[in-house]
């Protein structure tokens, strides 16, 4: 069966990458429309091989569309993923705006595809990029042993900013290098108030403040961690925080199991679990990096420790490329998903 698809958001550091994916994975393509905002309206775009011109986001852009990934913003997704889904599209959304919907699934394939199966508004949810690449390293191990807590502590790339962060990054790293003044006008966040700069600098601030103290971003890893695990009673505490790489999120996770494990066991949990790649060789310095997971489809698991003082804690080094499982990958994955159990 052949889609017919619209990328929206396509100019932005997602939607680009989920041109990638759409060739690279040779996704069933019968036609395709590329959306952006009236501001990229009329220019071209190459998917593969071909010239195609954008069109500007509205409500009849989705008329015979069968598959709609979204990936312009919230805003964008509140008013066009119901008209999307109104004319029939199966709606796939990057954004936050969702995903607590009780009546939208958010889904992380190797976690919870059964959640597939009962699409009422017919929008799906994509979690957030560093809840992503966190589920899908901790089920495996979940399933064997149970899992009662996590506290997460985040690397994040700027890439998950958007275009304009990564570009912000580019050029304060060579006004540091030529001596001028640094601006910073994107990070940490482009309608906070104070914006620092992110080259020679790590920002422990990702999205707005909660009244709560924590961030959105951080409220976001507790909240769809509990949704995508279907684990209301699991205790999650993060701390986000933007580092001066393009892309690829990292993540120093320390889990407490309902069971007693060794980190043998978890090595084996993890060993040819789908999409994860144990990279954890201390003697021979090998550990995931941004570095390696740049471009990579896979979520990279190392650093595995025992907890000194519980039997049941663990500590992990996570990272993966938040453009790709993180956002871009995991989205394509679940209409693959979709389309072989005969849900799309
Ligand atoms: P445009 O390039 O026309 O502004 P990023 O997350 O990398 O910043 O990208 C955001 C994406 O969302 C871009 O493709 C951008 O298109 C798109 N976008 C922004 N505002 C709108 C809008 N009002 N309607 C449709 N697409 C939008
Ligand atoms: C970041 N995780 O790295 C964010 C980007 O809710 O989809 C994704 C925000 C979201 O800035």
């Amino acid at each position: 069966k052949k889609l017919n698809v619209a990328v929206v958001g396509a100019t932005g550091a997602v939607g680009s990458k989920m041109m990638e994916k759409l060739i690279e994975r040779k996704f069933p393509i019968a036609s395709i429309k590329f959306l952006a905002s009236a501001r990229s309206a009329g220019k071209q775009i190459e998917f593969n091989g071909e010239n195609y011109t954008i069109e500007e986001a509205k409500p009849e852009s989705f008329e015979g569309i069968d598959l709609a990934l979204f990936s312009a913003g919230g805003a964008v997704s509140e008013v066009l993923a119901p008209e999307a889904a109104k004319r029939g599209a199966i709606v796939i959304d990057n954004t936050s705006h969702f995903r607590m919907d009780p009546e939208v699934p958010l889904v992380v394939p190797e976690v919870n595809r059964h959640a597939l199966k009962t699409i009422p508004k017919g929008i799906i949810a994509n979690p957030n990029c560093s809840t992503i690449q966190m589920v899908a390293a901790l089920q495996p191990i979940r399933e064997k042993f149970g899992l009662t807590k996590v506290v997460v502590s985040t690397y994040q790339a700027v890439s998950g900013s958007g275009v304009a962060a990564i570009e912000e990054l580019r050029e304060q790293s060579a006004q540091w290098d030529a001596g001028k003044n640094v601006e910073a006008k994107v990070l940490p966040v482009k309608s906070d108030k104070k914006h620092y700069p992110i080259a020679r600098n790590v920002i422990p601030q990702i999205d707005k403040f909660t009244d709560n103290g924590f961030t959105y971003e951080e409220m976001k890893m507790i909240n769809e961690t509990k949704k995508i695990m279907e684990a209301p009673e699991l205790k999650v505490a993060a701390t986000c925080v933007r580092v001066p790489v393009v892309s690829g999120h990292s993540e120093s996770v320390y889990i407490e199991l309902e069971q007693e494990a060794t980190v043998q066991q978890i090595f084996d949990a993890l060993t040819d679990a789908p999409g994860i790649v144990l990279q954890d060789d201390i003697r021979e310095q090998l550990y995931p990096m941004p570095i390696f997971a740049e471009n990579e489809e896979p979520t990279y698991v190392g650093r595995i420790r025992q907890d000194l003082d519980n039997k049941k804690g663990f500590h992990l080094w996570i990272v993966s490329d938040n453009l790709l499982k993180g956002a871009a990958l995991n989205s394509i994955q679940i209409a693959e998903a979709m389309l072989e159990d005969h849900l799309l």
